[in-house]
């Protein structure tokens, strides 16, 4: 007979009616299975629906594992020396951080996300992660960053790294073979692929990743086929907007390839990650809500036989309603408290635990740290088919720490350890330390021959090598030379032969000549995020097809005849059309850029976009593309906060080329014309594809359309625009003239530096010259080059930078103008020989038109002779007394509001 509890849920059902439904369902179950009843169940589901009846909607399931115990896949490892390898790796990575902060205080370090984490990574180490190697192109791992230490130790063990690697941890200036405190291909090439620890970034880019795989696989340019993404997260980090954003292109896209394993140790840096609530149950939800198959590890287990005890789910029940703020008193308290206040709020439960002591019930595992259940889990995860997979995994933040740390809301930060507390690590975990020893933290690693040795390097060899491991490939591509078709044609060295058109449409340009080279066409990635009609680019869709998996299941509302241009979807398309995601587009131009390290191939990422919604939307992934070593080209489309008009304040991008200077791998080109943009990508090209520099590129591109000459013939030209100048045109000084104003543009604005020069020549017989600004910052990257050199070397003869010697004898005023704030000039000022008049676009746009709002920022033609001439007067070349003349007889209202407040 049902028990109250149930009779109670359902009041008003005559018990043995109830009875009759109860035996029915266990009786289809035991004679036809779990599919049959889950059929029946759906069927009658549909059926009370149809009749008017609305279910509860539930997205969870109950607070157990997902895998019932009689379903695991059975151990294949050597559960002893596994525990005894992860036993050793756990002692090094907490020994190397709390030796760090012993001998360098505030060096920092995180001992509690692996202590909590090591099962997790052991299981895979041990099982599952595949080098890459032959003809497999191994797994992606994105390892939760402040786990690092953990990775350090194992690879320790590995012969990998020595006892001076982890005496250096965080040390790496002075040893020069220190280790980065996090995952950073920057710093550590060999090693890390992917740098993950900006919480967030990881995730998102692991998806992407995932996608891209089956891109390269699509498009029949390497098999990706065996290739698995790992991507192991913080409870605390799924909160980041960038974890979860981009759930559903995983499942969306059949993301099979990918597993996420979340180490759901309830905290994060300052306490419970949902004291009130329960994590696990939450991501439960979102996960299965956007198509994941979720796999909850939440018990280890010591508790399969008491949840099999568990016959009328008092015990599951109880475990469902207990929030995670109390599991980690749990965790923190004695068995005796543990029996009184989470089994003792029922007798029955009280009674399914009174043959356990208090020491065993204090003891019984999460299943985060219960190598069998994590083992069935990734079985399960790599064996799932049609979906993406996380693992949910709960384990103790800290665990094996003890008093020191374990489950204490000042766990995260713990790295400094009393002799006491590293006594008990040790025998808890029976590190062949002596008591005598331990206040040194010795490192341990056992004999070469010893079983633990020989076992973690065989299980090693047969997944195919080390992980993680960086080997970027040294395949060097063949880059055409400038005089090739792709780069002369019209509008870009020949010029717009009398049309005109954007740099914009030159970048179109490139990108169509470029995807039709023979062998560095298909190397090429276009990535944009549904703006390819505003870019003028839609043309591409056609040309090369837009990638989908699925190929394209309906008839195109634009295809009129095979030849048109129409939206072509296909398995084999080659641009990325990332709807409107700038962090997934950038998180594609990131494995795009990667490849060359990370599948052996280089790919060639051109992702084109709104420049307002990159540096500031997603900078912190151009940071980490940096960081990734990643090359390519970002190409801020709709550039200029005058020259993208009628779009306002939150459109108009004045400040990217600003905020590109900061990150040390990007160069950042604002060129004027479709040759000077020719020149800088085939640069580009060669530099990052045949040279093999690790670098990636920014360029303004504008959609103001003007006509544009062809590159001049002068062997200089070339070399100024990629080394970030050039003087471009020059009107004759006057007689007597002293000085000579030097016009600075840049982008479409240079064209304002022409009206300024021919103002003054027209209006007050004053010769000039203009000079194309393509790159303030590499001006002076290398005049910083220099200057550091000059500086260390005392006594001997200075180097001169570019800046220098092209300015040497040019006495000025210089006047900048551009569609950039004035920081973005302002960086050379202390290399220019002269008084030097920064116009820019300070200040918020707004809609206008070109005229008014270049009139708004001064920065247009007038402003810019004005410029121009309190540069002379400042420099005694012309009467200041004029002025106000002048300003009335150009027009600009010297009352005007100032652009900066407005
Ligand atoms: C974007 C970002 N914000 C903040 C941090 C600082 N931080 C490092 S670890 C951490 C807590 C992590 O908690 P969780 O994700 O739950 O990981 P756990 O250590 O508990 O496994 C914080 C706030 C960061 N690394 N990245
Ligand atoms: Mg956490």
């Amino acid at each position: 007979m049902l028990d109250q509890a149930v009779l109670d849920t359902v009041s008003g059902i005559a018990p043995e009616e109830l009875d009759d439904w109860y035996e029915s369902l266990e009786d289809i179950l035991h004679r036809y299975g779990p599919e049959k009843l889950r059929e029946l169940l759906v069927h009658l589901q549909e059926r009370a629906y149809a009749r008017g009846v609305m279910l509860p909607f539930t997205a969870n399931t109950p607070y157990i594992n997902t895998i019932h115990h009689s379903d695991e896949i059975k151990f294949p490892g050597n559960r002893e020396l596994e525990r005894r390898i992860k036993n050793i790796v756990r002692w090094n990575a907490m020994a190397m951080v709390v030796r760090a902060n012993k001998y360098y205080d505030g060096v920092g370090g995180h001992i509690s996300t692996f202590a909590s984490s090591a099962t997790l990574y052991e299981v895979a180490q041990n099982h599952f992660f595949h080098a890459r190697s032959g003809d497999h192109t191994g797994d992606m791992v994105y390892f939760q960053g402040h786990a690092s230490p953990g990775m350090y130790s194992r690879a320790f063990l590995e012969g990998r790294l020595t006892e001076e690697h982890l005496i250096n941890f965080r040390r790496e200036l002075p040893a020069g073979i220190g280790l980065s405190s996090y995952p950073h291909p920057w710093l550590m090439p060999t090693f890390w692929q992917f740098p993950t620890v900006s919480m967030g970034l990881g995730p998102i880019c692991s998806i992407y990743h995932a996608r891209f795989l089956r891109y390269m696989e699509h498009r029949g340019m390497l098999d990706t086929s065996k290739s698995r993404v790992w991507a192991y997260l913080g409870d605390g980090e799924c909160d980041e907007p960038e974890s979860l954003g981009a759930l559903t292109l995983a499942s969306r896209e059949n993301l099979d390839n990918l597993t996420w394993v979340i180490n759901c140790n309830l905290q994060r840096l300052d306490g419970p990650v949902r004291g009130n609530g329960k994590i696990i149950q939450e991501l439960e939800a979102a996960f299965r809500g956007a198509g994941w198959n979720v796999i909850k590890v939440v018990w280890g287990s010591d508790w399969d036989p008491l949840l099999d005890a568990d016959e009328d789910g008092k015990l599951v029940k109880r475990m469902g309603e207990v929030v995670d703020g109390q599991y980690q008193k749990y965790t923190v308290s004695d068995g005796e408290y543990i029996r009184q206040h989470f089994f003792g709020t029922d007798p029955d439960i009280l009674k399914m635990v009174e043959h356990l002591s208090d020491e065993t019930l204090e003891s019984i595992r999460r299943g985060g740290h219960d190598p069998v259940k994590m083992y069935a889990a990734y079985h399960a995860a790599v064996n799932h088919k049609g979906a993406p997979t996380v693992i949910l995994a709960k384990t103790v933040k800290g665990y094996g720490l003890g008093d020191a740390g374990e489950g204490q809301n000042v766990a995260h930060n713990q790295k400094k350890i009393a002799e006491e507390a590293l006594k008990a690590f040790r025998t808890r975990f029976n590190i062949p330390v002596s008591d005598a020893e331990i206040g040194k933290l010795p490192f341990y690693k056992p004999d070469p021959d010893s079983p633990e040795m020989e076992y973690l390097n065989q299980r090693r060899e047969a997944l195919g090598g080390y992980v993680p491991e960086r080997k970027a490939c040294d395949e060097r591509l063949n880059v055409p030379e400038l005089d090739d078709k792709i780069f002369t044609t019209k509008p870009l060295l020949a010029g717009s032969e009398g049309g005109e058109g954007s740099t914009t449409f030159a970048l179109g340009a490139i990108l169509r000549n470029l995807v039709k080279h023979e062998s560095l066409g298909k190397r090429v990635v276009p990535i944009i995020p549904d703006e390819a009609r505003t870019f003028g680019m839609e043309g591409l869709f056609k040309q090369i097809g837009i990638y989908s998996s699925k190929g394209q299941l309906y008839e195109p509302v634009d295809k009129l005849s095979e030849s048109a241009m129409f939206y072509k979807e296909s398995k084999q398309g080659q641009l990325l059309e990332e709807g409107i995601n700038e962090a997934g587009a950038m998180s594609s131009f990131i494995a795009a850029g990667s490849a060359y390290a990370n599948l052996g191939m280089n790919m060639i990422p051109f992702y084109v976009y709104y420049s307002m919604f990159g540096f500031q939307r997603v900078g912190d992934l151009i940071w980490c593309a940096a960081d990734t070593r990643c090359k390519g080209f970002l190409c801020g489309g709709t550039s200029g906060r005058t020259t993208l008009n009628g779009e306002g304040l939150q459109h108009e991008d004045g400040h990217s080329q600003l905020v590109a200077t900061t990150v040390p791998s990007l160069r950042s080109y604002d060129p004027a014309y479709g040759y000077e943009l020719a020149v800088i990508v085939q640069d580009g090209l060669r530099r990052m594809y045949a040279e093999g520099e690790e670098i990636f590129y920014y360029l303004s591109v504008y959609n103001e359309n003007y006509a544009h000459p062809a590159m001049p013939d002068r062997g200089e030209v070339v070399e100024g625009i990629i080394k970030g100048m050039y003087r471009l045109g020059s009107t004759d000084s006057c007689e007597g003239q002293r000085h000579r104003p030097q016009l600075f543009g840049s982008g479409t604005i240079l064209r304002e530096a022409i009206r300024a020069q021919q103002i003054l020549k027209d209006k007050y017989n004053i010769g000039s010259d203009v000079w194309s600004i393509t790159s303030y910052s590499e001006l002076r990257r290398d005049a910083m080059d220099c200057q550091h050199w000059n500086d260390l070397h005392p006594g001997q003869a200075p180097r001169r930078s570019y800046l220098e010697e092209t300015l040497d004898n040019v006495t000025g005023p210089f006047i900048s103008t551009s569609d950039n704030v004035r920081l973005v000039a302002d960086q050379i000022r202390e290399w220019i020989p002269g008084e030097y008049i920064i116009l820019g676009t300070d200040g918020f746009g707004r809609s206008e038109t070109r005229p008014e709002l270049r009139r708004h920022f001064e920065i247009d033609g007038e402003c810019t002779a004005y410029a121009a001439l309190r540069g002379l007067a400042r420099m005694g070349a012309f009467d200041s007394s004029k002025l106000p003349d002048v300003l009335n007889d150009l027009g600009i209202d010297a009352e005007k509001i100032n652009p900066l407040n407005a």
